[in-house]
Order: structure tokens, then sequence, then C-alpha cells
């Protein structure tokens, strides 16, 4: 910790450092709490593996932090509090570099939780007006000011050509063992490509979109359960709308944790799919095309078959991208996406009827 504190005194050359101490549950970065004696503050050791281009992702974030800034204010909310406010080093960098480390500081908000597993339905419908909103927020935001910070990062046909090279490579020598959950995969190829080609062909728009939407990057207040800021902006990127949908789906329509060990409780409910689209477009539904509509219900599908792929094929690569907790943890990760994904495909025509009630269609 004792470098931690000397990192934290290049965004606080001032300020006298109290505490320092771990901070959430993600699994790219790794955050810290600072307590000092002026206030709180969020320190982060950027993945620089992932993120490759820190000087590009900070400027995104930046921007898009600034933007939203603007329309808060617009709308007679707080600034200061809706979403992420980052420290300059001495330099006027938004960042420092330590001992071939990156780092950022922001200042914390106070009086808020994150929800690591979906307890309480009401939270997801919450979570999905905190998104719905963030996505109106973005919608006359210039994609054009956007570096890509991970390339094809929702691509999902590049996604499984990366996945088809783990299990070929078979560098920890772990795919024998996972023929099932590999064959899961190959067998759902051609639906890989749905999206894909939509965006090429332009029938899907191409929009401004978080990219990461998992629960716990909506920060909610602690006293009204009513969601503070969207934070984890490093993928905010030109997108589509069903990647944010899908990708939130994928983690909150169920009650089961995302690396559950019991499949017989990890179940794709329909009541939370409800709540989430319902906040979800209740803030954005009218932007959204029919088409993109239409796909909502595969959104979901694609999005946790992509997350699945993903952790299965880095448990196959050896467990080098996702940070992990215990032997096999990536493998438990993925065994959950495919369960949510089997029961998310004999649920199509409910996930439909669920939009058109909300959409009044
Ligand atoms: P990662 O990319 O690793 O997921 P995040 O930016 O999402 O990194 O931060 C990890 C976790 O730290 C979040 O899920 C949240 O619980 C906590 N956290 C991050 N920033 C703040 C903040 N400003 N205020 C309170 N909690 C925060
Ligand atoms: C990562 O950073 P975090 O923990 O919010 C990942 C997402 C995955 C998610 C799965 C940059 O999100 O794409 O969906 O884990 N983020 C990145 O839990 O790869
Ligand atoms: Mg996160």
């Amino acid at each position: 910790m004792n470098n931690i504190v000397k990192i934290a005194k290049l965004f606080l050359p001032n300020e006298e450092i109290l505490d320092v101490s771990p901070l959430g549950n993600g699994h790219i970065n790794t955050t810290y709490l600072v307590t000092t004696n002026m206030g709180k503050y969020t320190l982060q050791q950027i993945n620089t593996n992932i993120f490759t281009d820190v000087e590009g992702l900070m400027s995104n974030v930046e921007k898009v932090t600034h933007f939203i800034r603007k329309k808060a204010r617009e709308c007679g909310k707080d600034p200061e509090k809706c979403t992420l406010k980052f420290l300059s080093t001495k330099s006027g960098k938004k960042y420092a570099i330590y001992k071939d480390s990156a780092y950022r500081m922001y200042r914390y908000i106070d009086g808020v939780y994150t929800i690591e597993k979906m307890e309480n339905p009401e939270s997801f419908y919450h979570s999905g007006i905190a998104f719905g909103e963030f996505a109106e927020m973005l919608k006359d935001f210039d994609a054009s000011q956007l570096v890509e910070t991970i390339k094809n990062f929702h691509n999902t046909v590049s996604r499984f050509r990366d996945f088809e090279k783990a299990v070929e490579n078979d560098a920890a020598g772990r795919a024998a063992d996972v023929f099932e959950e590999i064959k899961f995969v190959k067998d759902r190829e051609s639906f890989t490509s749905l999206f894909v080609e939509q965006l090429e062909n332009g029938s899907l728009p191409l929009r401004v979109t978080h990219n990461d939407t998992k629960l716990n990057n909506v920060l909610m207040d602690e006293k009204t359960g009513l969601p503070v800021a969207v934070i984890d902006l490093d993928t905010v990127m030109p997108g589509s709308y069903l990647y944010d949908f899908g990708d939130a789906i994928r983690f909150g329509a169920t009650k089961a944790a995302e690396d559950e060990k019991d499949l017989s409780i990890v179940n794709f409910e329909i009541d939370l799919f409800e709540k989430f689209a319902k906040g979800y477009l209740e803030m954005c539904g009218s932007s959204l095309t029919d088409t993109e509509i239409e796909m909502l219900p595969y959104a979901s599908i694609m999005l946790t078959l992509e997350c699945g792929m993903r952790f299965l094929g880095d448990y196959l690569n050896g467990d080098i991208y996702f940070k992990i907790h215990r032997e096999g943890h990536n493998l438990d990760r993925a065994r959950t996406q495919f369960k949510l994904v089997s029961d998310m495909e004999k649920n199509v025509d409910n996930m439909r009827a669920v939009i058109n009630k909300i959409l009044n269609k």
C-alpha cells in the first residue's frame, strides 16, 4: 500500500493521506478508496494490458464526463455527483505513470453502493433508468470524437474467431475437459453475425454507447436506492443500443451471481427482464428504431453468449484477461452464461411480448 500512497500524492500533493483500502469488485481495473484530511477519492490502476492507449482512453472519458456534466446542468441536476470527476497531476495530466503502470484518480461519490448480485428487482428497474438516461444524454454526442478503446469490443464475429483460436491453441491444456461448453458455442456460430451484418448494411444505426452495462457499474444512493451515476466509462465508444440493453439483461435478469456454481439456481427471469426493459425504454424508448426494438430479445441472447465465450476463451487461454479469485472461476462464469442463453432462447416470444406491452404495441 506504500506505493499507492505515493501515487495518491501525485494527484493530491497538499493533502494528508489517512487511509487506503481496496474498493469494488470489477474484473478489469484495480480500485482503491483513498481517504485524506480533506475528503475521499477513488484511485484506479488502469489495466494497460487491456487498455493499451491510455492517452486516448482518458481523452474519451474526459470528453464524455464533460458532456454529461453539461447535460446535467441543463436539467437542474448536480453536475458534481452525476458522473466521474477526474483529478489532474502537477503536470496537468489526468493520469500518472508510476513504475510502468498507469493510474487515475477521481472524486469518490459518497453515500452510494453498488449491487453485485440481483436481489431487489426494483433496483434493476432503476438501473434501466440510469442506462436509458445515459443513452439519451449521449444521443447528440459526436461519435467521431471518441477513439475505439478496445477494438471490436462487441463484434461477436471477431469474438467468435478469438474463441476458435483459444480452442485451437489450448494454451492451458484445458480444452478436452470442456468439450460440451465448446460445442455449445460452436453450435451458435451462425447466430453471432446477426448484429454485425445489420450494423454493416445500415439496418442498425451506430450509437454512442456504454458497452459495459453491468449492474455494479451504476452507483445507487444509500438512502433512496435511486441511481446516482453511471461509472466505468472506459468502454464508452461507438456501438449499438442493443449492446447496452443485452449486457444489462445478461447480468441482472437472474437472481444468481455471475459465477454461481449451482446451475440449478441460475435461471433467466422474465419479470426481471421486464423491470430493466421498463426503466430503459421509459428513458430512451422513443429514440430506438423499429429494428432495434425488434432485436431487443436477441440482444439479451447475443451479449450473454458473447460474454460466455469470452469467459470460456479466457479459461482456455490460462486466465489472462478477467481477474479470477479461484481455480476454474472463468469456467464457472462461462457456465452461468450458457445456462442463461439456453433459457433466453426459449423465452424470445415472452421477451417480445413484454417489450410490446411496455411500448403499448
Ligand atoms: P472495473 O473496470 O474494474 O470494473 P470500475 O470503474 O467499475 O472498475 O470500479 C470498480 C468498482 O469500484 C465499482 O463496481 C464500484 O463498486 C467501485 N467504485 C468505483 N468508482 C466509485 C466511486 N466513484 N464511488 C463509489 N464506488 C466506486
Ligand atoms: C468486465 O470491468 P467490469 O468488471 O465492469 C468486462 C465486461 C464484461 C464483464 C463481465 C473492459 O466488466 O466486458 O462483460 O467484465 N470489461 C471489459 O462481468 O472487458
Ligand atoms: Mg466495473
